[in-house]
Protein backbone atom coordinates (compact mmCIF):
# COMPACT_ATOMS: atom_id res chain seq x y z
CA UNK A 1 0.00 0.00 0.00
CA UNK A 2 1.23 3.66 -0.67
CA UNK A 3 1.20 5.13 3.02
CA UNK A 4 1.95 8.49 1.10
CA UNK A 5 -1.77 8.42 0.72
CA UNK A 6 -3.00 7.62 4.02
CA UNK A 7 -0.65 6.95 7.19
CA UNK A 8 -3.24 4.29 8.40
CA UNK A 9 -5.57 1.81 5.98
CA UNK A 10 -8.88 0.19 7.29
CA UNK A 11 -9.55 -2.64 5.74
CA UNK A 12 -13.36 -3.55 5.99
CA UNK A 13 -13.96 -6.12 3.10
CA UNK A 14 -13.72 -10.06 3.96
CA UNK A 15 -11.36 -10.76 0.42
CA UNK A 16 -9.32 -7.70 1.27
CA UNK A 17 -8.53 -9.17 4.79
CA UNK A 18 -7.83 -12.36 3.15
CA UNK A 19 -5.44 -10.40 1.14
CA UNK A 20 -3.80 -9.09 3.84
CA UNK A 21 -3.22 -11.36 6.14
CA UNK A 22 -3.82 -14.57 4.46
CA UNK A 23 -6.84 -15.79 6.98
CA UNK A 24 -10.35 -16.14 5.99
CA UNK A 25 -13.05 -14.38 8.56
CA UNK A 26 -16.51 -13.28 7.69
CA UNK A 27 -16.25 -10.27 10.25
CA UNK A 28 -13.13 -8.39 11.55
CA UNK A 29 -10.65 -5.19 10.56
CA UNK A 30 -7.11 -4.89 9.42
CA UNK A 31 -5.17 -2.18 10.48
CA UNK A 32 -1.87 -0.88 7.82
CA UNK A 33 0.50 1.12 8.95
CA UNK A 34 3.77 1.15 7.22
CA UNK A 35 5.69 -1.00 9.95
CA UNK A 36 2.66 -3.20 11.02
CA UNK A 37 -0.17 -5.16 10.21
CA UNK A 38 -3.00 -5.40 12.92
CA UNK A 39 -5.88 -7.65 13.10
CA UNK A 40 -9.18 -7.29 15.23
CA UNK A 41 -11.38 -10.28 15.05
CA UNK A 42 -13.85 -12.05 17.18
CA UNK A 43 -13.79 -14.67 19.08
CA UNK A 44 -14.93 -17.66 16.44
CA UNK A 45 -11.62 -16.49 14.81
CA UNK A 46 -9.12 -15.28 17.38
CA UNK A 47 -6.92 -18.68 18.58
CA UNK A 48 -6.53 -19.44 15.30
CA UNK A 49 -5.93 -16.13 13.72
CA UNK A 50 -3.50 -15.77 16.40
CA UNK A 51 -1.93 -19.18 15.81
CA UNK A 52 -1.81 -18.64 12.51
CA UNK A 53 -0.52 -15.05 12.11
CA UNK A 54 2.18 -15.02 14.48
CA UNK A 55 4.70 -16.36 12.17
CA UNK A 56 3.92 -13.44 10.10
CA UNK A 57 4.39 -10.99 12.87
CA UNK A 58 0.86 -9.95 12.49
CA UNK A 59 -1.08 -8.55 16.01
CA UNK A 60 -4.05 -10.30 16.95
CA UNK A 61 -6.66 -8.56 19.12
CA UNK A 62 -9.70 -10.18 19.88
CA UNK A 63 -12.98 -8.10 20.00
CA UNK A 64 -16.22 -7.83 17.83
CA UNK A 65 -17.36 -4.45 18.97
CA UNK A 66 -15.88 -0.71 17.69
CA UNK A 67 -14.52 -0.43 21.19
CA UNK A 68 -11.74 -2.89 20.92
CA UNK A 69 -11.14 -1.36 17.55
CA UNK A 70 -11.12 1.75 18.44
CA UNK A 71 -8.70 1.39 21.11
CA UNK A 72 -6.26 -0.53 18.70
CA UNK A 73 -6.59 2.49 16.12
CA UNK A 74 -5.17 5.02 18.85
CA UNK A 75 -2.12 2.76 19.52
CA UNK A 76 -1.46 3.65 15.32
CA UNK A 77 -2.35 7.54 16.84
CA UNK A 78 -4.15 7.74 13.20
CA UNK A 79 -5.85 11.22 12.58
CA UNK A 80 -6.75 9.93 9.30
CA UNK A 81 -8.06 6.39 7.75
CA UNK A 82 -7.90 5.14 4.21
CA UNK A 83 -10.87 3.23 3.44
CA UNK A 84 -12.09 1.43 0.47
CA UNK A 85 -15.78 3.50 0.04
CA UNK A 86 -16.70 1.12 -2.59
CA UNK A 87 -16.97 -1.81 -0.26
CA UNK A 88 -17.72 -0.08 3.31
CA UNK A 89 -21.73 -0.11 4.17
CA UNK A 90 -22.93 3.38 5.53
CA UNK A 91 -23.64 1.48 8.83
CA UNK A 92 -20.07 1.05 8.84
CA UNK A 93 -19.14 4.50 8.09
CA UNK A 94 -21.18 5.87 11.02
CA UNK A 95 -19.46 3.45 13.46
CA UNK A 96 -16.10 4.22 11.92
CA UNK A 97 -16.63 7.93 11.87
CA UNK A 98 -18.01 7.47 16.00
CA UNK A 99 -14.43 6.99 16.50
CA UNK A 100 -13.53 10.39 15.96
CA UNK A 101 -11.40 9.45 13.10
CA UNK A 102 -11.40 11.46 9.40
CA UNK A 103 -11.93 8.69 6.05
CA UNK A 104 -10.38 8.72 3.02
CA UNK A 105 -11.51 7.09 0.12
CA UNK A 106 -8.96 4.35 -0.91
CA UNK A 107 -10.45 2.49 -2.98
CA UNK A 108 -7.85 2.82 -5.96
CA UNK A 109 -4.93 2.24 -3.58
CA UNK A 110 -6.72 -1.40 -2.54
CA UNK A 111 -7.05 -2.05 -6.43
CA UNK A 112 -3.76 -1.22 -7.39
CA UNK A 113 -1.77 -2.76 -4.54
CA UNK A 114 -3.78 -6.19 -5.12
CA UNK A 115 -3.69 -5.87 -8.94
CA UNK A 116 0.25 -7.04 -8.76
CA UNK A 117 0.59 -10.15 -7.54
CA UNK A 118 3.33 -11.81 -5.56
CA UNK A 119 4.59 -15.24 -6.78
CA UNK A 120 3.23 -17.33 -4.26
CA UNK A 121 -0.45 -15.65 -5.25
CA UNK A 122 0.38 -16.63 -8.81
CA UNK A 123 1.37 -20.04 -7.93
CA UNK A 124 -2.26 -20.25 -5.83
CA UNK A 125 -4.25 -19.15 -8.98
CA UNK A 126 -1.77 -21.54 -11.29
CA UNK A 127 -3.23 -23.77 -9.20
CA UNK A 128 -6.96 -23.40 -9.10
CA UNK A 129 -6.04 -22.98 -12.84
CA UNK A 130 -5.39 -26.47 -12.97
CA UNK A 131 -7.87 -28.02 -10.42
CA UNK A 132 -10.71 -26.49 -12.91
CA UNK A 133 -9.53 -27.47 -15.77
CA UNK A 134 -8.73 -31.32 -14.46
CA UNK A 135 -12.25 -31.70 -13.75
CA UNK A 136 -13.31 -29.92 -16.95
CA UNK A 137 -11.80 -32.91 -18.76
CA UNK A 138 -13.12 -35.35 -15.94
CA UNK A 139 -16.95 -34.41 -16.25
CA UNK A 140 -17.19 -34.00 -20.12
CA UNK A 141 -18.14 -38.56 -19.84
CA UNK A 142 -21.26 -36.78 -18.54
CA UNK A 143 -21.94 -34.67 -21.48
CA UNK A 144 -25.10 -37.20 -22.54
CA UNK A 145 -28.29 -36.91 -24.15
CA UNK A 146 -30.65 -35.98 -21.63
CA UNK A 147 -28.37 -34.27 -18.82
CA UNK A 148 -29.53 -31.22 -17.40
CA UNK A 149 -27.15 -28.37 -17.00
CA UNK A 150 -27.74 -28.20 -13.17
CA UNK A 151 -26.65 -31.61 -13.00
CA UNK A 152 -23.53 -31.05 -15.31
CA UNK A 153 -22.76 -28.27 -13.41
CA UNK A 154 -22.70 -30.00 -10.01
CA UNK A 155 -20.87 -32.46 -11.04
CA UNK A 156 -18.41 -30.39 -12.06
CA UNK A 157 -18.24 -28.40 -8.69
CA UNK A 158 -18.02 -31.85 -7.50
CA UNK A 159 -14.48 -32.76 -8.72
CA UNK A 160 -13.53 -29.12 -7.75
CA UNK A 161 -13.25 -30.25 -4.77
CA UNK A 162 -12.28 -33.79 -4.89
CA UNK A 163 -9.31 -32.38 -6.70
CA UNK A 164 -8.30 -30.10 -3.64
CA UNK A 165 -9.90 -26.87 -4.38
CA UNK A 166 -12.25 -25.17 -1.17
CA UNK A 167 -15.26 -24.15 -3.75
CA UNK A 168 -16.43 -22.46 -6.86
CA UNK A 169 -15.15 -19.02 -7.50
CA UNK A 170 -18.47 -18.01 -8.79
CA UNK A 171 -21.66 -20.10 -9.34
CA UNK A 172 -20.94 -22.55 -12.23
CA UNK A 173 -22.34 -21.51 -15.74
CA UNK A 174 -23.62 -24.11 -17.73
CA UNK A 175 -25.42 -23.29 -20.82
CA UNK A 176 -27.37 -25.31 -23.59
CA UNK A 177 -28.52 -24.65 -26.92
CA UNK A 178 -30.00 -21.03 -27.17
CA UNK A 179 -29.45 -20.19 -23.69
CA UNK A 180 -25.76 -19.96 -24.53
CA UNK A 181 -26.96 -16.71 -26.13
CA UNK A 182 -27.10 -15.21 -22.59
CA UNK A 183 -24.46 -13.96 -21.27
CA UNK A 184 -24.53 -14.96 -17.98
CA UNK A 185 -27.13 -17.50 -17.90
CA UNK A 186 -28.41 -18.83 -14.91
CA UNK A 187 -27.89 -22.60 -14.44
CA UNK A 188 -31.04 -24.39 -15.20
CA UNK A 189 -33.40 -27.52 -15.98
CA UNK A 190 -32.78 -27.47 -19.46
CA UNK A 191 -31.69 -31.13 -21.00
CA UNK A 192 -28.99 -31.73 -23.59
CA UNK A 193 -29.96 -32.84 -26.89
CA UNK A 194 -27.83 -33.71 -30.16
CA UNK A 195 -27.43 -30.35 -32.23
CA UNK A 196 -26.82 -28.13 -28.85
CA UNK A 197 -23.13 -25.96 -28.33
CA UNK A 198 -22.77 -26.30 -24.65
CA UNK A 199 -21.19 -23.51 -22.98
CA UNK A 200 -19.41 -23.80 -19.32
CA UNK A 201 -17.56 -20.96 -17.61
CA UNK A 202 -16.42 -22.01 -14.30
CA UNK A 203 -13.90 -21.81 -11.60
CA UNK A 204 -12.85 -22.89 -8.36
CA UNK A 205 -10.60 -21.38 -5.57
CA UNK A 206 -7.41 -22.48 -4.09
CA UNK A 207 -5.91 -21.05 -0.73
CA UNK A 208 -8.18 -18.28 -1.39
CA UNK A 209 -7.21 -17.45 -5.15
CA UNK A 210 -9.56 -17.93 -8.21
CA UNK A 211 -9.56 -19.49 -11.66
CA UNK A 212 -12.05 -18.60 -14.55
CA UNK A 213 -12.24 -20.17 -17.93
CA UNK A 214 -15.19 -20.69 -20.19
CA UNK A 215 -15.15 -22.97 -23.25
CA UNK A 216 -17.89 -23.44 -25.52
CA UNK A 217 -18.47 -27.01 -27.34
CA UNK A 218 -20.67 -28.82 -29.47
CA UNK A 219 -22.93 -32.09 -28.98
CA UNK A 220 -23.50 -33.30 -32.03
CA UNK A 221 -22.96 -31.41 -35.68
CA UNK A 222 -22.60 -27.96 -35.68
CA UNK A 223 -24.15 -25.97 -37.96
CA UNK A 224 -21.68 -23.71 -40.63
CA UNK A 225 -23.27 -20.27 -38.78
CA UNK A 226 -22.04 -21.86 -35.70
CA UNK A 227 -18.57 -22.84 -37.15
CA UNK A 228 -18.20 -19.29 -38.79
CA UNK A 229 -19.14 -17.77 -35.36
CA UNK A 230 -16.95 -19.83 -33.43
CA UNK A 231 -13.85 -19.11 -35.44
CA UNK A 232 -14.22 -15.75 -35.69
CA UNK A 233 -14.62 -15.72 -31.56
CA UNK A 234 -11.21 -17.67 -31.86
CA UNK A 235 -9.30 -15.21 -33.99
CA UNK A 236 -10.46 -12.04 -31.58
CA UNK A 237 -8.95 -14.41 -28.55
CA UNK A 238 -6.04 -15.08 -29.96
CA UNK A 239 -5.31 -11.78 -31.65
CA UNK A 240 -5.54 -9.98 -28.14
CA UNK A 241 -3.43 -13.08 -26.36
CA UNK A 242 -0.88 -12.58 -29.13
CA UNK A 243 -0.45 -8.82 -29.40
CA UNK A 244 -1.40 -7.68 -25.82
CA UNK A 245 1.63 -5.32 -24.07
CA UNK A 246 2.30 -4.43 -20.59
CA UNK A 247 1.43 -0.97 -20.44
CA UNK A 248 -0.81 -1.36 -22.69
CA UNK A 249 -4.39 0.41 -20.87
CA UNK A 250 -7.16 -2.13 -20.57
CA UNK A 251 -9.52 -0.32 -23.04
CA UNK A 252 -6.41 -0.44 -25.43
CA UNK A 253 -6.37 -4.67 -25.02
CA UNK A 254 -10.10 -5.09 -25.52
CA UNK A 255 -9.81 -3.16 -28.61
CA UNK A 256 -7.64 -5.52 -30.24
CA UNK A 257 -10.36 -8.02 -29.88
CA UNK A 258 -13.31 -5.81 -30.50
CA UNK A 259 -11.81 -4.58 -33.73
CA UNK A 260 -10.89 -8.50 -34.91
CA UNK A 261 -14.79 -9.09 -34.24
CA UNK A 262 -15.76 -5.96 -35.97
CA UNK A 263 -13.79 -6.69 -38.88
CA UNK A 264 -15.96 -10.52 -39.25
CA UNK A 265 -19.54 -8.32 -38.95
CA UNK A 266 -19.52 -9.53 -35.18
CA UNK A 267 -18.82 -6.28 -33.15
CA UNK A 268 -22.12 -5.93 -31.90
CA UNK A 269 -23.15 -9.63 -31.10
CA UNK A 270 -20.08 -8.83 -28.39
CA UNK A 271 -21.72 -7.24 -25.81
CA UNK A 272 -19.44 -7.14 -22.75
CA UNK A 273 -15.84 -6.61 -21.71
CA UNK A 274 -13.10 -8.56 -23.03
CA UNK A 275 -11.70 -8.81 -19.61
CA UNK A 276 -10.98 -8.08 -15.75
CA UNK A 277 -8.34 -9.15 -12.96
CA UNK A 278 -8.19 -12.09 -10.96
CA UNK A 279 -7.02 -12.68 -7.53
CA UNK A 280 -8.81 -12.98 -4.18
CA UNK A 281 -11.65 -11.55 -6.27
CA UNK A 282 -12.68 -13.47 -9.64
CA UNK A 283 -13.23 -9.85 -10.65
CA UNK A 284 -11.29 -7.14 -9.50
CA UNK A 285 -8.52 -4.50 -11.26
CA UNK A 286 -7.17 -4.34 -14.05
CA UNK A 287 -10.32 -3.89 -16.18
CA UNK A 288 -9.83 -4.68 -19.25
CA UNK A 289 -13.08 -2.71 -20.71
CA UNK A 290 -13.90 0.00 -23.64
CA UNK A 291 -13.74 2.08 -19.84
CA UNK A 292 -10.66 0.59 -18.73
CA UNK A 293 -8.33 3.61 -18.39
CA UNK A 294 -5.56 1.87 -16.06
CA UNK A 295 -2.38 0.07 -17.29
CA UNK A 296 -1.97 -3.72 -17.51
CA UNK A 297 1.43 -4.28 -15.96
CA UNK A 298 4.05 -7.31 -15.46
CA UNK A 299 2.85 -9.59 -12.70
CA UNK A 300 -1.09 -8.68 -13.19
CA UNK A 301 -3.79 -11.71 -13.86
CA UNK A 302 -6.67 -11.16 -15.95
CA UNK A 303 -8.83 -12.65 -18.16
CA UNK A 304 -9.33 -12.54 -22.17
CA UNK A 305 -12.93 -14.22 -23.07
CA UNK A 306 -14.18 -12.74 -25.90
CA UNK A 307 -17.86 -13.77 -27.01
CA UNK A 308 -20.87 -13.30 -29.41
CA UNK A 309 -24.24 -13.99 -28.67
CA UNK A 310 -26.61 -14.72 -31.20
CA UNK A 311 -30.48 -14.77 -29.26
CA UNK A 312 -32.60 -17.27 -29.72
CA UNK A 313 -29.85 -19.31 -31.78
CA UNK A 314 -26.37 -19.28 -29.84
CA UNK A 315 -23.36 -18.06 -27.96
CA UNK A 316 -19.52 -18.46 -27.61
CA UNK A 317 -17.13 -17.62 -25.29
CA UNK A 318 -13.86 -18.69 -25.35
CA UNK A 319 -11.86 -17.85 -21.69
CA UNK A 320 -8.73 -18.38 -20.65
CA UNK A 321 -7.03 -16.68 -17.05
CA UNK A 322 -3.55 -15.15 -17.82
CA UNK A 323 -0.55 -13.53 -16.91
CA UNK A 324 1.17 -10.52 -17.72
CA UNK A 325 4.54 -11.87 -17.71
CA UNK A 326 7.79 -10.14 -19.34
CA UNK A 327 5.92 -7.79 -21.05
CA UNK A 328 3.32 -10.47 -22.98
CA UNK A 329 0.15 -12.40 -21.69
CA UNK A 330 1.24 -16.21 -20.71
CA UNK A 331 -2.27 -18.45 -20.05
CA UNK A 332 -2.36 -20.37 -17.42
CA UNK A 333 -4.91 -23.02 -19.17
CA UNK A 334 -3.51 -26.18 -21.03
CA UNK A 335 -7.49 -26.85 -23.09
CA UNK A 336 -7.68 -26.35 -26.33
CA UNK A 337 -9.22 -23.42 -27.39
CA UNK A 338 -10.34 -24.68 -30.91
CA UNK A 339 -13.72 -25.70 -31.72
CA UNK A 340 -14.35 -29.16 -30.44
CA UNK A 341 -17.24 -31.78 -30.15
CA UNK A 342 -18.16 -34.57 -27.83
CA UNK A 343 -17.53 -38.36 -29.16
CA UNK A 344 -17.63 -40.92 -27.27
CA UNK A 345 -17.19 -39.30 -23.83
CA UNK A 346 -14.29 -36.87 -24.77
CA UNK A 347 -13.83 -33.81 -26.73
CA UNK A 348 -12.50 -34.21 -30.32
CA UNK A 349 -11.20 -31.23 -32.40
CA UNK A 350 -14.23 -30.24 -34.99
CA UNK A 351 -12.32 -29.76 -38.61
CA UNK A 352 -15.38 -29.67 -40.78
CA UNK A 353 -17.04 -26.29 -41.76
CA UNK A 354 -20.60 -27.45 -40.42
CA UNK A 355 -23.76 -28.36 -41.60
MN1 LIG B 1 -14.41 -14.17 -16.49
Amino acid sequence: MDFSKASVYLVTDEKQRLYFTGFHSTAGHVILTQDKTRFVVDSRYFYAASKKLAKKGIEVFCGSDFSVLGSVLEQTGAKALGVDFSLTTVKQLEGYKALGVELIDASSEYQKAMSVKTDEEIAYIQKACAIAEKSFKQVISCVKEGISERELATELEYRFKMNGASGCSFDTIVAFGANSAVPHHETGDKRLKAGMPVLMDFGCVYKGYCSDITRTFYFGTPTKQFVSAYNSVLTAHEVAYDNARAGMTGKEIDGLARQSLEADGLGKFFTHSLGHGIGVNVHEAPWVSPKGDGKVENGMVFSIEPGVYLNGKFGIRIEDSVLMCEGKPKTFMKTPKYLQIVKNGKLKRYTGIGK
